[in-house]
């Protein structure tokens, strides 16, 4: 008799920074969520399906936990907690080199409130650290919280990502595939786009990169020449922002728009026109339209 096929979620989750969108995108084996070294960057939950013998993974990336302080901050951290209730193991990342911070014991606390979850702990970066430490940190986070399995990772070098994904594949539930075997991701492809800008902008802005700041695919058209012309806006909420994305000449943008163009040629396998267009709109984080373009719920209590 063969094997039955599985399929279930796994949700990654820590703080801002950890490596969860770097593990999501070792485990598909493509870029399906954007990454970058600042904090913040993954704002809604992204899928990303991997495939493992015969069980299917649905890992769901989700924004960093953190205290939440303004309202995006809120639907971000809630967005997270909620892909961890909805998943079959709740995968913990916690950053090698910082050890147990904090923040990371708010979220062992708020792990413990919430019954029934489990959850897998990954040290990831492990080659920022000598591996004798890592034990002692791994018996220190097992005594804090009682964790499924550990596993020690870098999800940049791909270091225990093999036998986390297969562990993994184990403790999905039996029954059909959920996504066609060959899909990797579960997120319109105006998202990818608009995701795709925001991470060069974040990449190219550096300290100057005002946090309140977002982008969507206005419009997508599929050209009969086989070229897609997509036109995107950026939303700021104030004139000197916008002044910062153009910088002198218009050259920050320039710039910006060619790496996210090059990435969605990659991407789309197919020449691509990208127009992108600075917009102040003061309030937009206040701005419920602005959210469920996210993906995130805007509710009266965040
Ligand atoms: N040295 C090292 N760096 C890593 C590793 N995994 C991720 N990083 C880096 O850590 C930074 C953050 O990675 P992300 O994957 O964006 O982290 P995240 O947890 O998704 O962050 P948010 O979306 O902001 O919550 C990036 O600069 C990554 O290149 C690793 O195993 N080793
Ligand atoms: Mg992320």
């Amino acid at each position: 008799m063969s094997n039955p096929t599985r399929a279930g979620f796994v949700a990654l989750i820590g703080e801002p920074n950890a490596g969860k969108s770097t593990l999501l995108n070792a485990m598909v084996g493509a870029k399906v969520s954007i990454v970058t070294h600042k904090v913040q960057t993954t704002r809604a939950r992204i899928r990303g399906v991997a495939m493992q013998g015969q069980s299917q993974i649905v890992f769901v990336d989700t924004p960093g936990i953190f205290r939440p302080r303004r309202r995006l901050d809120r639907a971000m951290v809630q967005a997270a907690w909620g892909g961890a209730a909805d998943a079959d193991v709740v995968v913990l990342l916690i950053e090698a080199h910082r050890g147990l911070t904090e923040g990371g014991k708010a979220i062992l606390e708020a792990l413990k409130e919430r019954e029934g979850l489990r959850v897998a702990l990954a040290i990831n970066k492990i080659d920022k650290v000598k591996s004798e430490a890592l034990l002692g940190l791994a018996a220190q986070l097992n005594e804090k919280f009682e964790f499924a399995k550990t596993f020690m990772i870098s999800a940049e070098r791909g270091h225990g990502v093999a036998d986390l994904k297969e562990w993994l594949a184990g403790e999905m539930p039996e029954g059909p595939w959920l996504y066609p075997e060959d899909q990797i991701a579960d997120l319109p492809l105006r998202m990818i786009a608009s995701e795709i800008t925001r991470e060069k902008l974040t990449l190219r802005l550096h300290e100057e990169l005002p946090y309140q700041l977002t982008v969507e695919t206005e419009n997508w058209e599929e050209r009969e020449d086989g070229s897609v012309r997509i036109d995107q806006l950026i939303y700021v909420a104030r004139d000197g922002h916008k002044g910062i994305i153009l910088g002198h000449k218009g050259e920050t943008i320039k710039a910006i728009s060619k790496a996210a163009r090059m990435e969605l040629i990659e991407f789309l396998d197919r020449p691509v026109h990208l127009f992108l267009q600075v917009k102040v709109r003061p309030n937009w984080l206040e701005d419920a339209e602005r959210y469920s373009e996210m993906g995130l719920d805007f509710k009266d209590g965040n």
